[in-house]
């Protein structure tokens, strides 16, 4: 390894909460065991490159304020600095997994060809340090909404030489995704929508998605990648309208391709507010369709409506999804990828550390009070019994079909159903609920 970019932090060890030390762990322990599974298995957590080490820390107003020697010249020795600094970075936190798109790793060339020269030489380093580490790679992808050839999308895009493109560009990150044993390949739609439906054919744009989504599932099948291909939605930004809008959204177009069996999503908690959804909804929607991937954690700003990928510090958010997670059994395949930033303000090179530190606690903390209520029960039996009725014949007998409209109505007359209305009682659920959360 080269020199030490972080160099002035140790490993981040665990002191527990008492801990008054800000570089350390106070709740998240990864050996720690939680029903039955250890804290590093339940959270999977996974630094993004983008963000981490990618970003200069430069906004629509100025320029970059980060201090990262890398991002001065695009190069391959620039590259490498980066890598070797992001490894260093990974290994001090103690985190299990990275996630990464193409162009976050390696420089773009002139032709696609130069361009898959200069990532394969950058995975050939990955894979150095991957096996010195043992950090393993979340999920890869494609950035398809850098380069102005995407301005008006990659697979959505009027000219079918950017889908062609595109498609080829997929192809060899699906391909690298498969040699690193990445556990997951994710399909975010950078620019798959539309600025104005004046020059947009909206029909045949979303037909051009959902063939090209079935080229990337024929090829992980021919390759024989056995991790999970992951659609990431989110409803605008850059564009005004993007097809991926929301979980519900994308459950439907994945029926109409016939790809409901084959795509999980990836659900990241800005995107579900700038749906105007909470975070809990999208992945209570993507579970109750068996659709659950893997997450992006971060947060918005509740006073302004785009996408700021805040690091998430929300501790009754961190419960409320980790109840949903856990209920559905767990990520499987998936983990918890910091699609987060730290602030443009926030220039010391121990920042980085602050703001996963901040968010991996949180994360425990949410993860020990859902396993406290799950081990409770006692908001399960309060659910349970609100919908107890349906466990009587009249409901058995509705929801599996053996009773018509007018024998619904039949018999509504003949025993004189008159059904009384009865408490929701939120408020007391949301007391409740407040029990739990430290
Ligand atoms: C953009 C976003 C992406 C995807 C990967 O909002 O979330 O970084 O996670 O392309
Ligand atoms: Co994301």
């Amino acid at each position: 390894m080269s020199e030490s970019f972080f160099k002035d932090t140790a490993k981040i060890p665990f002191e527990g909460a008492d801990s008054n030390n800000p570089l350390a762990f106070r709740h998240y322990d990864a050996t720690q065991m939680v029903l039955g599974k250890s804290m590093a298995e339940h959270l999977r957590f996974a630094v993004c490159y983008w963000h981490s080490f990618n970003s200069p820390g430069a906004d629509i107003f100025g320029a970059g304020t980060y201090d990262r020697p890398w991002l001065t010249e695009k190069s391959l020795l620039q590259a490498r600095t980066k890598m070797s600094g992001a490894f260093e970075f990974m290994e001090k936190l103690g985190v299990p997994y990275f996630c990464f798109h193409d162009r976050d790793v390696a420089p773009e060339g002139d032709t696609l060809k130069e361009s898959n020269e200069n990532l394969d030489q950058m995975i050939g380093m990955m894979e150095e340090e991957m096996a010195r580490t043992g950090i393993k790679l979340l999920w890869g992808t494609a950035d398809l909404f850098n380069h102005p050839r995407f301005a008006a999308g990659a697979a959505t895009n009027p000219d079918p030489q950017v889908f062609a493109y595109a498609a080829a560009q997929v192809k060899h990150v699906l391909e690298i995704t498969h040699r690193l044993g990445g556990a997951n390949y994710v399909l975010w739609g950078g620019r798959e929508g539309y600025d104005s439906l004046l020059h947009t054919d909206l029909k045949r744009e979303t037909a051009q998605l959902g063939r090209f989504m079935q080229l990337v599932v024929e090829h992980k099948h021919k390759i024989g990648f056995t991790g999970t291909i992951l659609i990431e939605p989110k409803p605008h930004e850059p564009t005004k309208h993007q097809y991926d809008y929301d979980v519900a959204a994308v459950y439907a177009f994945l029926q109409k391709f016939d790809l409901q069996d084959e795509i999980k999503l990836n659900v990241e908690a800005n995107h579900a507010t700038l749906a105007g959804h909470s975070f809990q909804h999208e992945i209570a929607t993507a579970t109750a369709n068996g659709l659950l991937g893997s997450i992006d954690i971060n947060r918005g700003d509740p006073q302004n409506g785009w996408d700021t990928d805040q690091f998430a510090n929300s501790v009754e958010e961190a419960t409320l999804i980790l109840l949903e997670i856990l209920k559905a059994g767990g990520l499987g395949n998936g983990g918890f990828n910091f699609d987060a930033k730290i602030r443009r303000q926030s220039i010391a090179r121990d920042d980085l550390f602050h703001a996963h530190i901040g968010s991996m606690d949180v994360a425990a903390q949410g993860l020990l009070n859902a396993a406290r209520i799950i081990e409770d029960g006692h908001l399960q039996e309060l659910l349970d019994a609100r919908y107890a009725g349906w466990q009587g014949d009249l409901g058995e007998q509705m929801l599996a079909g053996d009773l018509s409209l007018q024998q619904i109505s039949d018999l509504v007359h003949s025993q004189n159903l008159n059904p009384e209305p009865v408490s929701g009682r939120q408020e007391m659920l949301e007391n409740l609920l407040n029990r739990y959360i430290y």
